[in-house]
């Protein structure tokens, strides 16, 4: 399961943001982790072309990070896979804009420190070594100028060579990123803020979080809220995370798997189980849209619309896959 580090300057609402989030998350573990199902309009539409008995979708977790930026906090957001940056633009003095831009320049800032000192310990090492060596010097370089230029890392263009020099450093700025705007009631998102910002009322989500959902739907609707934006917030961390999300479809249950992008199908059949992958035959494929088109699995197959996938097969979004294997 991949994780989302919150991050945002001081009263921004990560906290409540958080509290909202594990309202229909189970408790992921930890107190500052919350496991919250990725919600997914596909798994109860097949769901119910297929009469399964129950609906599985793929999870995701946040993390409140301690002490925001602090060393402890940046150590914690290096370990997540993606960062969502909460802004505050609820209250009169509210400079979402602003602080998008002080956040993105601390870390940044972090990163150039981290980069500084791998760059340092690279060159000594580089000095009439193997060629491996210089490589990860040249691709600390050419991070370190990116981040000297005050750009982030995920903007610039690297090598396969370069991104496997710098993995190990998991530097913050080369993380997918979703910017959150935590909005006064009834508020919209600033039009200053990036394409994509996701706007979310988080105390009034928060505050429903404790309540039974037929008085939280009427407190919610009150507002005018008929979606919350908190599942737009999960979506969207989801989707930033540039996974493959597969279906699987059966009278026990739908279910979402998530994948890497590039991932193949028997890599695909070991995320729902090693036996899978081990005794891998083939994969039988069905698109979403063509299971939809055509009002069931069966139907679809009947309609030609069944592929039959071998070893090789790179899964794509909303695949729905039935793998054949034998152990
Ligand atoms: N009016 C208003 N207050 C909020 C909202 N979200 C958070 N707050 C308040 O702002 C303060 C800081 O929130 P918190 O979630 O602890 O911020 P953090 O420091 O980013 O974790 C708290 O007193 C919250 O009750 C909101 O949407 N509207
Ligand atoms: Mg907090």
């Amino acid at each position: 399961m991949k994780s989302i580090g919150l991050v945002g300057v001081p009263y921004s609402g990560k906290s409540t943001l958080f509290t909202a989030l594990t309202r229909s998350g189970a408790a992921g573990g930890r107190a500052n982790q919350a496991v919250v199902p990725v919600p997914d309009d596909r798994l109860g539409v097949l769901a119910s072309l297929e009469g399964s008995a129950r609906i599985v979708p793929a999870q995701v977790r946040f993390v409140d990070v301690p002490g925001g930026a602090t060393g402890q906090g940046l150590a914690a957001l290096r370990e997540t896979d993606a960062l969502c940056v909460v802004l505050r633009a609820f209250g009169v003095d509210a400079r979402p804009a602003k602080e998008l831009e002080e956040v993105s320049a601390e870390l940044i800032l972090a990163d150039l420190a981290v980069a500084e000192s791998a760059l340092e310990g690279a060159r000594k090492r580089a000095k009439g070594r193997s060629p491996g060596v210089s490589e990860e010097a040249e691709a600390l370089e050419h991070a370190h100028a990116v981040l000297s230029g005050e750009r982030p890392l995920r903007e610039e263009a690297f090598t396969d060579t370069e991104r496997a020099s710098l993995r190990g450093l998991a530097l913050l700025t080369m993380k997918p990123v979703i910017v959150v705007a935590n909005l006064e009631e009834g508020g919209m998102v600033p039009a200053d803020l990036p394409p994509g910002t996701v706007g979310v009322w988080a105390e009034i989500e928060a505050e429903t979080a404790s309540m039974q959902d037929e008085e939280a739907r009427a407190l919610l609707a009150e507002f005018g809220v008929t979606r919350p934006g908190l599942d737009a917030v999960v979506a969207a961390s989801y989707r930033a995370l540039d996974l493959v999300t597969f279906l699987t479809t059966g009278p026990d249950e739908t279910r979402a798997w998530e994948v890497r992008k590039g991932a193949t199908a028997p890599e695909a059949a070991g995320v729902v189980h090693s036996d899978m992958q081990r005794g891998f035959i083939r994969a039988e494929v069905v698109g979403y849209e063509d299971v939809v088109a055509a009002g069931g699995w069966d139907a679809a197959q009947a309609r030609g619309r069944l592929r039959v996938e071998g070893k090789d097969y790179v899964v794509r979004e909303g695949d729905v896959l039935h793998i054949r294997f034998a152990v």
